[in-house]
């Protein structure tokens, strides 16, 4: 069987697509697009969630979501419901959210509060630590609770951000040094102390990769946002090569007014690919914050910071997550795949848990520049893959100056899948 039957076959095993992807990533060029199939084949899809999204460390939400105990949120990766929840002593679990009954779901919203996990179905009740501690007096004499807890997922926090991880293991390698400086580029912002202010979930008819890929360049920027370009600067980081001598002149003056009041800033950047990375970024000269005019959009400066003009601090996360963290406000950006051609964007904007709503801050005013984007965005990700769809479609070129971010995200995403294939 040829590559192309293989993925047609209607049993497919997993097996044989993981070996087809595997193939496939050993032989594509890195700097041209992937094969259609890596966009929109199911058996494809599936590979991706088993070997990236059910064994990475991902996004799901931040820590002033579920500000006290009991408060949980829900997340599906894929086909998996997952359960964060804040418990007694303040720490953060996150659990497969499938009853160890009969499998039912257990919370059923996205966002909740209870004093103990209740499964809905027949009403076996957990602790916020997983311990089963009631399942009514139906069950067998020899019924240990004990044996019957919630299956957990790997659960880490730091800077307000939380990640979880489905894996057997969870990777290591940078991730722990990616953390601490997530902890110390954030502590200006007390995420403690923010609060939810806007929530939007947007359904995509695109593959996550190329949501993703989308995001990674800003070379569709100049004909497709002109409302986010009033504030943003096209360059990817402070050390783009593309970036004028203004720029760095801009650069340096901001910057030195972010070190005298302790505003961490320097671009950091872990693993090979940048996997993760973190800079600070001036917005567009006279400008304060990602509104349509660039002026402030909430009164109440978050955390100690008391400069209206911080630019926004930039923060990646492969595979699922980019973040603008500004002066007065924040917004995290967190991508779920739902099926080979679908997946979900959620974007979040956070401000003071102070800041009153119609008073220190208008929503409208505060969402307009990202919902305009994103849907943008949406748009050019639903064109992307109705073209990659098409028997015409060839893998095509990358601009090494324009797109190396979508090249940096296509080589994590080729050598995780690669290592973890092998890693079986
Ligand atoms: O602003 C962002 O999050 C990315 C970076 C540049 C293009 N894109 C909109
Ligand atoms: Fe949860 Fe029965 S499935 S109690
Ligand atoms: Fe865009």
């Amino acid at each position: 069987m040829n590559q192309h039957d293989l993925l047609n076959a209607r049993h497919t095993s997993i097996g044989e697509a993981k070996t087809a992807m595997a193939d496939l990533l050993e032989k594509r060029s890195s700097n041209y697009s992937l094969d259609a199939a890596l966009y929109n084949d199911p058996h494809m899809f599936r590979v991706d969630m088993e070997e990236v999204f059910q064994k990475e460390w991902l996004f799901v939400g931040m820590t002033s979501e579920i500000p006290k105990k009991g408060d949980y949120l829900t997340v599906e990766i894929g086909q998996n419901p997952v359960l964060v929840v804040r418990d007694a002593e303040g720490n953060i679990n996150a659990f497969h959210n499938t009853c160890s009954h009969r499998g039912s779901v257990i919370c059923t919203e996205h966002r909740g509060k209870v004093a103990n996990l209740v499964c809905p179905y027949h009403q076996w009740t957990y602790d916020l630590k997983g311990n089963l501690l009631f399942a009514g007096t139906e069950m067998n004499k020899d019924f240990n609770l004990k044996e019957h807890g919630l299956r957990s997922a790997f659960c880490k926090s730091a800077g307000g951000f939380i990640f979880v991880c489905l894996g057997k293991t969870a990777p290591e390698d940078e991730f722990d040094e990616f953390l601490e400086t997530l902890e110390a580029y954030m502590e200006p912002y007390d995420v403690e102390n923010t609060k939810l202010a806007i929530e939007s979930t947007m359904y995509e008819r695109a593959n996550w990769k190329l949501v993703l890929e989308n995001n990674r360049e800003c070379y569709h920027c100049s004909a497709s946002h002109p409302e986010l370009l009033n504030t943003l600067l096209e360059w990817d980081d402070t050390d783009d090569p593309r970036a004028p001598q203004d720029f760095h002149d801009h650069y340096a003056a901001q910057s030195a007014q972010w070190d005298a009041e302790g505003i961490p800033h320097k671009l950091r950047s872990f693993g090979s690919v940048q996997r993760n990375r973190i800079v600070r970024m001036p917005l567009k000269k006279g400008t304060k914050v990602m509104t349509i005019d660039g002026a402030e959009a909430s009164k109440k400066m978050l955390g100690r910071i008391k400069n209206h003009e911080l630019g926004s601090m930039r923060i990646l996360h492969l595979p699922n997550s980019w973040n603008h963290m500004q002066s007065d406000h924040f917004i995290v950006f967190r991508v779920l795949p739902v099926s080979a051609q679908e997946s979900i964007v959620t974007t979040k904007w956070f401000v003071h848990k102070d800041a009153v709503e119609g008073v220190d801050y208008d929503p409208e005013n505060l969402r307009k520049v990202w919902d305009a984007t994103n849907e943008q965005d949406k748009v050019l990700g639903e064109r992307n893959q109705l073209g990659i769809n098409s028997i015409g479609y060839r893998p095509g070129p990358y601009s090494e100056t324009f797109e190396f971010g979508v090249i940096n995200f296509l080589n994590w995403y080729s050598n995780t899948v690669q290592k973890n294939i092998k890693a079986k």
